[in-house]
């Protein structure tokens, strides 16, 4: 208002510095402009404005691809997760470093291997002092949050808000630590983790971006139905894999003696819900006790769910493979209604972000702590090296900048999760992190650019341990597959993935891939010189 006075007040016998008074107002005024706009960048541009996209991380323990649409699953349908893959991208070659819960955490937070995080198996603690992206990303202005299920035994670092599951969490009526403070929640394990997650973001600070690890529980063991999913497929039988009643003829000790038989390690209470057997151990009296968790309705809706097909099942009484394939129904059925659930509340985020006008310059990832086996090898459970529970669902939608419907044979790593997040926010990835930014694959419409990574690491620990998965590491290329399992044994596995995707034979003794064998050996040699291995550098060396 001033000016346009000023302006208005310009006398005729000024008229020769009219020009140049008219010039100074436009200068000014379009100082002013310039003034005016920077203080809309810094107060009210919403982060896309102002460069910096906001990211959703979405990760489920032990969702693996066979049991999503997205992947292809015969099994089961999976809408919501299908909906982040159609706005975005699908790594069809995601892996893990180690095939386990609390150490595949570790190494999506510091970008760096177990052997160097230190979290090498579930039992270590994990040294929350140390660089991780969350903390970078917090640094650069993100207002960070972790709700979930977390794992790592210390409290979480680098976030302004935390809501988390302590240890694994449980499905009913779970315990949940905020910042520090330990309560019980009425509900179902998903549905809570996502009401705290909508909660989180609907009292943001709208001026900054935001990060959110959104991180549930589900479909981990012991695979517990939520209330609005209890009789789904019901009236269904699942298809089986067809290597359900493998023999392990002509692999290794480590398939032989492993401890993941739906068959043979199931409890009749905990993983079964024979609610009303004899408990067999501690975990089926825990069972009992979380039924006991439940409120009244909670319980008699869980108990009525399974009464008439426990009674079918007592009065068949099944024996062998009949018992067996019932095991991998009432098994499977299970793990994909978790999975449902998960599915529809994966649903309600996207709602959300579509509703206030978040969607187009948010990044979401979506992605498991690792694969699972769904029947195949007549296996539950992970921490072997074969592609089941090596691979993780992998899917990135960002709107804005990425290509819609696109997929990638890119070799992906969960190491890469946090230098591509990096990338993105425009924060300098640091050099000692592990991994490589994917963002190089996403800008080139999936193909993989030059120089890219041909093969992948991978090293498990846990042994002895609960599943008897011997310790072994390994190295996967585009066709091949060597895996030495080691500690109380020294044993090699080759596998020709091309010729036998589901690793049925070990040719690791067939001269005819002798050549592949030692061009194998010198490429794990020197991935772990490159990823700083040492321990298993003089194992591999002794056995050469
Ligand atoms: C528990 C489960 C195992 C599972 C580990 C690790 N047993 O010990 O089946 O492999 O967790 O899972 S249970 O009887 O307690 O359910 S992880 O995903 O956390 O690594
Ligand atoms: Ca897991």
């Amino acid at each position: 208002m001033k000016s346009k006075a000023k302006f208005h007040l310009i006398n005729k016998s000024f008229f020769s510095s009219i020009d140049f008074r008219v010039s100074k107002f436009k200068f000014i005024g379009a100082s002013l402009l310039v003034f005016l706009s920077l203080i809309t960048v810094n107060c009210s541009t919403p982060p896309e404005e102002a460069g910096k996209p906001n990211i959703i991380f979405i990760m489920t323990d032990d969702h693996t691809i066979q049991a999503m649409s997205a992947y292809g699953s015969v099994i089961n349908k999976t809408p919501n997760m299908d909906r982040i893959a159609n706005t975005g991208i699908r790594f069809n070659n995601a892996f893990v470093t180690n095939s386990i819960c609390a150490p595949s955490r570790a190494v999506i937070l510091t970008s760096k291997f177990s052997h160097i995080n230190g979290v090498l198996d579930n039992a270590q603690t994990f040294d929350g002092t140390q660089q991780t992206f969350p903390k970078l990303l917090q640094k650069t202005g993100y207002q960070t949050a972790m709700v979930g299920k977390w794992h790592l035994k210390s409290e979480p670092t680098g976030f302004d808000y935390w809501n988390i599951l302590p240890g694994q969490g449980l499905y009913y009526n779970p315990d949940f630590i905020e910042m520090g403070e330990r309560k019980m929640h009425e509900g179902y394990v998903t549905d809570l983790t996502t009401d705290f997650a909508l909660d989180w973001l609907e009292q943001r600070d709208e001026e900054k971006p935001f990060y959110l690890m959104l991180h549930h529980k589900a479909p981990h063991r012991n695979w517990m139905p939520g209330p609005d999913h209890l009789s789904m497929y019901d009236d269904e039988e699942i298809p089986m894999p067809d290597n359900f009643f493998d023999d392990y003829e002509n692999r290794g000790t480590a398939s032989k003696t492993q401890e993941m038989s739906i068959s043979e390690i199931m409890f009749p209470v905990y993983d079964l819900k024979l609610l009303n057997a004899e408990p067999t151990n501690g975990n089926d009296e825990f069972m009992l006790k979380r039924l006991e968790r439940m409120t009244p309705k909670q319980r008699n809706d869980f108990e009525n769910a399974y009464r008439e097909k426990n009674e079918a099942f007592a009065k068949a009484n099944l024996k062998g493979e009949e018992l067996a394939k019932w095991k991998y129904q009432r098994y499977i059925k299970d793990y994909l209604r978790c999975v449902a659930s998960v599915d529809d509340n994966i649903g309600r985020v996207l709602d959300y972000l579509e509703q206030n006008g978040l969607r187009e310059n948010t990044i979401i990832v979506y992605t498991s702590d690792q694969g699972f086996y769904l029947g195949e090898h007549g296996w539950f459970d992970k921490r072997f090296m074969y592609e089941e529970s090596y691979r993780t669902p992998l899917l990135i939608s960002y709107p804005e900048k990425v290509k819609k419907g696109i997929d990638s044979d890119a070799f992906a790593m969960n190491l890469d999760f946090g230098p591509t997040l990096l990338d993105y926010a425009g924060v300098e990835i640091p050099e000692d992190m592990q991994g490589k930014s994917l963002k190089e694959i996403l800008d080139n419409n999936g193909n993989e650019t030059k120089g890219w990574r041909q093969s992948t690491y991978y090293h498990y620990f846990e042994y002895p341990g609960v599943h008897a998965v011997k310790r072994h590491y390994g190295v996967r290329t585009k066709r091949y597959k060597l895996i030495h399992f080691y500690h109380d044994i020294d044993e090699w596995e080759l596998y020709d993935l091309e010729k036998d995707p589901k690793e049925m034979n070990n040719v690791i003794e067939d001269l005819s891939y002798k050549e592949v064998k030692m061009t194998l050996m010198k490429e794990l040699k020197e991935l772990q010189i490159q990823y700083q291995d040492s321990v298993s550098i003089n194992s591999v060396t002794s056995s050469d």
